[in-house]
């Protein structure tokens, strides 16, 4: 005897399946029709009518430096971490790993959909915390992911299947790419307020408004700590506050963490927010990736997790996540998955992590405060630019707007979003004084 809850899911499921194969069917129908009709009636290209596409907002700007044949360019745009010398740097610690690899002669065959059993194993506990309640009660369905971006879509894949019409509501401003990946899912956004410009930091009575009047049972979009592109934070008790509405509203939190040991440098303090949630028993799902803290870039490696009530649930959730995967790239690649596994794993390889993180973490505190100074003893006018001292991670969020950002491509070969962020993991000491004359110029000559 089946009891009409149970069959709920299955329905939704069937429902959702022939939902989409009329959709494809009359799509199909129509436009194959319409490209017949072109292809026979004229000799042109059946791609005719494929416009062009915009430049990505933000590794366009990499396409766009590179065109720049000036000396004084520099490239604040992307994400990505640079040495003093502004070059790209590989970790020792990752050198490590994969001469180990090598030695070790692993092969290439195909990871199991979900991924590097060891690389799961050791990127939950690098989140949760190796003696996390939920892992020891086998509540966490953890997938290897294609980096952040590849895990975001699996879990908004997993929300548009399984959480039909739910909204996902997303910090506004965000990282661009967030609204394309749940666009692309077919899954509803909203924004919620996040960032105050009169104050340059959080609105965080507009956040929270906006979470309380959300639908009961909506899913928000987190970022886990050293949120992009503002770099602005909520507090510890702002934290326990936004938990406390979340779990009051029946709604479930989506982290992105994307930066952990980024923010502070300390791996445990960044994945806090995260925590917190697990250890108060309300049920997540967490994206994370290992492009910046282990410059893996363009390795893919990240992870989708889904942190649930029981170890049945999580089993189930496993399966489905898999399901979605395999027909998208049906199993993730193995070298960069490695990498994490050795490094988390090993104690010794693990500290070596932690040192270098500290460094880039370091590193990039330091050009902040350089900048402040410069852009301090600069700018006469008695603005205040604390704000640059008080964001946090990779970027600044420096209230240019997009006519000033223009300008300081345009003409100081300087190369950022247009959004008026500016990536400070590109920018070395040497550079900070010509960075504080641009922005000076940008700020106060151009409207
Ligand atoms: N989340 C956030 C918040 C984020 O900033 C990025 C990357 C990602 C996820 C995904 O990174 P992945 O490499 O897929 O793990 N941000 C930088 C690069 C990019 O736009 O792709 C950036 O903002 O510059």
């Amino acid at each position: 005897m089946y009891r009409i809850d149970d069959l709920i899911p299955f329905l939704v499921n069937e429902l959702f399946d022939f939902r989409c194969s009329l959709c494809s069917f009359l799509c199909a129908f129509v436009q194959g029709n319409a490209l017949k009709a072109m292809s026979t009636t004229t000799n042109v290209s059946r791609f005719e009518q494929v416009t062009m596409a915009p430049a990505d907002p933000i590794l366009g700007v990499s396409e766009a430096f590179k065109r720049d044949e000036s000396e004084k360019k520099l490239n604040l745009g992307v994400g990505a971490y640079r040495t003093e010398d502004l070059q790209p740097m590989v970790l020792e610690v990752v050198k490590k790993a994969e001469r180990k690899m090598l030695e070790s002669g692993e092969n290439k065959e195909y990871l199991p959909i979900e991924g590097l059993a060891a690389f799961n194993k050791a990127t939950a506990e690098l989140l949760l915390g190796a003696d996390n309640a939920a892992i020891k009660e086998n509540r966490v369905a953890t997938i290897q992911g294609l980096s952040g971006t590849g895990s975001l879509r699996l879990g908004a894949a997993f929300i548009q299947r399984y959480f039909p019409g739910t909204t996902v509501y997303i910090s506004n401003p965000t990282w661009g790419n967030h609204m394309n990946i749940f666009n692309d899912a077919g899954v509803p956004w909203k924004h919620y307020r996040y960032f105050d410009p009169k104050t340059v930091g959080l609105d965080f009575e507009g956040m929270m408004a906006d979470i309380e009047n959300a639908p009961d049972g909506s899913i928000m979009l987190l970022h886990g700590c050293a949120h992009n592109p503002t770099g602005v934070d909520p507090t510890p008790e702002q934290w326990e506050k936004i938990a406390d509405l979340i779990e009051k509203k029946n709604h479930m939190a989506f982290f992105d963490v994307a930066y952990q040991g980024f923010a502070s440098g300390s791996l445990d303090q960044d994945a806090s927010s995260v925590r917190r949630f697990v250890e108060r028993g309300m049920e997540v799902l967490v994206a994370q990736s290992y492009s910046k803290n282990l410059g893996l870039y363009a390795e893919r490696i990240g992870a989708i997790n889904a942190v649930v009530s029981s170890a049945d649930a999580a089993a189930r959730v496993r399966s489905q996540l898999k399901r979605i995967a395999r027909p998208m790239y049906s199993n993730p690649p193995c070298h960069g998955a490695r990498i994490v596994a050795n490094v988390v794993g090993d104690a010794k390889m693990f500290d070596e992590w932690r040192a270098e993180m500290q460094e880039m973490a370091g590193r990039i505190k330091t050009v902040r405060q350089r900048l402040f100074d410069e852009l301090s003893s600069k700018d006469k006018s008695g603005k205040d630019w604390s704000f640059v001292l008080k964001q946090i991670g990779m970027f600044s969020f420096t209230g240019l707007n997009k006519a000033q950002s223009d300008n300081m491509t345009n003409k100081w070969h300087i190369y950022m979003t247009k959004d008026g962020r500016i990536s400070l993991a590109g920018l070395n000491l040497a550079k900070c004084e010509y960075l504080a004359d641009a922005i000076i110029d940008s700020y106060y000559n151009v409207q």
